[in-house]
């Protein structure tokens, strides 16, 4: 670590407050260069404490950049990991306020849920699946709180990974009736297709994310408890909506998602 506590603690607040408020802010390396990995995700662990004393629940954890189409659209190539909270859940169908965002972009994603504890070093695939209770689809809404929505990892990590809204949907599935590589995936604003994928563009299997996220925080002492909503990342780009924008997105055999910006 390269930063000490108190900055630490300013650096949570600032970005906080940019969430909270809406408002986007510089990116947090241009003044603190110095900053490594342990400083990002502790500024992001200080975020998640804030939220917890403040009565809020934490709903999920995610895994992002783990699309190849989302590294190159971000420039990066190694995923980082964040959380969701109870507040940011909207339900499937419903709206979503804009104005309460700064620039958002959607994203579809594969989920699971967990039935296991799962742990690091040394997960892999195969620990993910024997710990998988079922798969569900998600959208999330990214909000970077970074001018122009740029940033570099640390930045970003810091940020909470961008973590703004998400909505759950479809229908729950077991892992035994999915074949997660091939699960096709089309998203469309107002009625018109604007990208599509399949599952194996995360990480040549989604749940490949989850075992990292597992040796990630494994690393770190910690592991994903049973009964844990994770996110696997967006499978495509993520794509800007603004005011006014229906989004649905159809998840082969896991139905579709839908939300509209108001
Ligand atoms: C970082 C968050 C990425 C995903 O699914 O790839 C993410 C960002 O692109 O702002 O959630
Ligand atoms: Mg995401």
């Amino acid at each position: 670590m390269n930063l000490d506590n108190a900055t630490i603690l300013k650096l949570a607040e600032h970005l906080e407050n940019a969430e909270l408020q809406a408002h986007d802010v510089t990116k947090i390396t241009n003044d603190y260069p110095d900053m490594d990995w342990d400083d990002a995700y502790a500024i992001q662990d200080e975020i998640r404490r804030r939220k917890e004393a403040r009565g809020n629940k934490i709903a999920g954890l995610k895994c992002g950049l783990t699309s190849f189409a989302k590294m190159k659209q971000m420039g990066v190539e190694t995923p980082v990991f964040g959380f969701v909270a109870d507040y940011m859940s909207r339900p499937d169908g419903g709206e979503i306020k804009h104005a309460e965002l700064i620039h958002p972009k959607v994203e579809a994603e594969i989920c699971i849920v967990t039935k296991a504890p799962l742990k690091g070093p040394g997960c892999h695939v195969a620990a993910v699946m024997a710990a998988t209770d079922f798969v569900i689809p998600a959208v999330e809404v990214i909000d970077s709180r970074y001018r122009d929505f740029k940033f570099d990892l640390k930045s970003v990590i810091a940020d909470n990974t961008s973590s703004s809204r998400f909505v759950i949907g479809g229908t729950m599935r077991n892992l035994d009736e999915l074949d997660l590589r091939t699960l096709g995936v089309v998203l469309e604003i107002n009625g018109e297709i604007r990208t599509m994928a399949a599952g194996a563009a995360v990480l040549g299997h989604p749940l490949a994310a989850v075992a990292m996220l597992a040796n990630h925080l494994g690393a770190r002492g910690q592991e994903i408890p049973a009964g844990t909503f994770i996110m696997t990342g967006g499978v495509t780009e993520a794509i800007t909506v603004n005011a006014g924008d229906n989004v649905n997105v159809r998840f082969q055999d896991l139905g579709s998602v839908s939300m509209r910006f108001v």
